[in-house]
């Protein structure tokens, strides 16, 4: 078919297609619309290299939580088999390694721009193109937009009066300086307990002079158990490599790891210790499969919740910092489930003490220090693990404007509304790789961001063969999704953790909803698969 040209000479450069962001999702977009469908690319990323989330993610003990033979690309199968992970999990130098590795096999770095920040993106429903403006002045005009721009990368400082008053230094997890931060005999405080501040505060303590940890909500982990690779495990992976892809393309997580077919209601209180026993000491995100009906039925999961409880209580030794590690309100991985290494075990240090901010919060940042109602804790640094502006946070910040000049911030007043997590209804053209909607955050982001890439480049492959210039959900198939995932949602004990990212309480101000779909990565990869064979079910597709 002849391709549908732009008409009007626009104002910037033209491209084919805009891909925002340079992690995981962006080069793998690349790719895919580059050298398979032949088209004129356009990345533009903010950071000078490659790495995404992990371009930023650079504090002490940044690690993934996914292991590294499930923590990658598998499209390929040659360059699944050129790289070697040396730990169980990645750390956050040697991700930054293996994406460079994959940009440099497959040549992706030329065709980015770096250094450069999208600070604004309008469609034209005239021309049907997307102009997209960034912090260094460049216009591009394309018809397809792409963003890659990951789930957690907004960083949330929250605004506590003082801050800027604040004479020592602080520093957001989310955006570490590259070269690092020496807190020798420095008194350090760390604001957050999430997954980054479990990771980040045994690396500190070791050492900081002091290091104070403030917790607003106690958080479960489990011990992670990293440790190198043993040989035979690599050479194993590398000759699994189909089975491998196969295992994670049918798991709700798209994780390698099998989930239990029994409850645990089937096993008596004596059985269910020895299994959780079992699993605590394998480590990792495995331990939330020891039974299926963990994070759907509360009182298994109280089984759950209450092991890991009794273990803080066993690890910590002092019985008033135990009560306030173990002073958990919800369900365990009802919140995103943390995974570390000696988290608990360091409040046995002599330079560590917590401060439970649910009994003694914060009032401000002084010039010294961070002042509770009970009094001031001086510090020359302050640690914000305190996380981010998830899953819309990022989309936002790009000012998108769809037709008429409609913010997507409008739209998305109540809560985010999309069709899959890929499209909204009056932004044609406009794809969101993991947006909000979508599996993501709930699955190992490399399965999710190979499914959403491939879909994208199909559907756009499909628009040109067709001869359509045009492609966005019906309004009735956006709001049919929107009770998709929250009845997804609520199928599980996730929704009524009030206090969780996952419906955006972590950010004043911002709608309550259950932000991504708990449906499973397999169900949504064979639903998405369905809808684009049903001539893309729910979608206009307009010539
Ligand atoms: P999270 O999981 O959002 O954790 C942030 C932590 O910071 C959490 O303990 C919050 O407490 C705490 N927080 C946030 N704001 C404040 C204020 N204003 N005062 C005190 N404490 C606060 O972010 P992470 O970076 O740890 O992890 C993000 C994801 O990255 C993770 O799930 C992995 O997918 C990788 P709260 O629980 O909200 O009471």
């Amino acid at each position: 078919m002849p391709q549908p040209q732009i008409k009007s000479q626009p104002q910037g450069k033209v491209r084919d297609a805009l891909v925002i962001g340079a992690g995981f999702a962006g080069l793998y977009q690349v790719h895919l619309l580059r050298d398979r469908l032949g088209l004129d690319v356009q990345g533009i990323e903010a950071g000078d290299g490659v790495g995404g989330t992990w371009y930023w993610n650079r504090y002490p003990g940044a690690r993934c939580d996914s292991e590294s033979h499930n923590y990658c690309y598998m499209f390929s199968e040659e360059i699944y088999k050129q790289w070697t992970w040396s730990e169980r999990y990645p750390g956050h130098d040697e991700i930054r390694r293996y994406i460079n590795f994959v940009a440099d096999t497959l040549d992706l770095k030329r065709s980015f721009e770096f250094s450069s920040r999208v600070v604004d993106a309008t469609y034209d429903d005239s021309a049907n193109t997307w102009t997209v403006k960034t912090d260094t002045g460049e216009i591009y005009v394309a018809r397809y937009l792409i963003t890659a721009v990951g789930c957690l990368s907004t960083a949330n400082v929250p605004a506590i009066p003082g801050l800027e008053t604040f004479k020592g230094r602080w520093e957001h997890t989310g955006s570490w300086p590259h070269e690092g931060v020496d807190f020798r005999g420095k008194r350090v405080g760390m604001i957050g307990t999430g997954s980054t501040g479990i990771q980040c505060a045994p690396v500190i303590a070791e050492t900081a002079k002091q290091l104070t940890v403030f917790q607003r909500t106690a958080n479960y982990s489990v011990p992670a158990r990293n440790a190198p690779l043993p040989e035979a495990f690599k050479e194993k992976m590398r000759a699994n490599y189909a089975a491998l892809r196969q295992k994670m393309h049918a798991s709700p997580g798209g994780h390698d790891y099998p989930i239990s077919e029994r409850s645990a209601h089937e096993f008596t209180p004596e059985q269910r210790q020895a299994m959780y026993e079992k699993a605590w000491e394998f480590g990792g995100l495995h331990f939330r499969g020891t039974f299926r009906d963990v994070v759907i039925d509360r009182a298994a999961n109280e089984t759950a919740s209450d092991f890991i409880k009794a273990k803080i209580r066993s690890i910590v030794k002092d019985p008033a910092t135990a009560d306030k590690l173990a002073d958990i309100d919800h369900g365990y991985s009802t919140k995103r489930p943390p995974i570390d290494t000696d988290y608990f075990e360091t409040y046995n240090r002599d330079n560590v003490s917590l401060v439970c901010l649910r009994s003694d919060p914060i009032e401000a940042i002084t010039p010294s220090g961070i002042k509770t109602k009970t009094g001031e804790h001086p510090l020359d640094i302050i640690v914000f693990a305190t996380g981010y502006d998830a899953m819309t946070g990022p989309l936002l910040k790009l000012n998108i404007k769809g037709r008429n000049g409609l913010p997507l911030g409008d739209i998305w007043k109540s809560g985010p509304k999309s069709y899959l997590g890929i499209q909204m209804h009056g932004f044609p053209n406009l794809f969101t790789i993991t947006g909000p909607g979508s599996p993501s955050v709930l699955t190992n982001m490399p399965v999710a961001v190979e499914q959403h890439a491939e879909w994208i480049a199909d559907a756009i492959a499909h628009l040109r063969k067709t001869g359509s210039a045009r492609m966005e959900p019906k309004p009735e198939a956006v709001e049919e999704w929107v009770q998709s995932v929250n009845e997804a949602a609520q199928a599980t004990l996730l929704p009524h953790t009030p206090h969780s990212w996952y419906l955006g309480a972590n950010i004043p101000g911002k709608p309550r909803m259950f932000m991504p779909y708990a449906g499973g990565m397999a169900r949504y990869r064979k639903l998405c698969a369905e809808i684009a064979a049903d001539s893309y079910r729910g979608f206009t597709l307009t010539g």
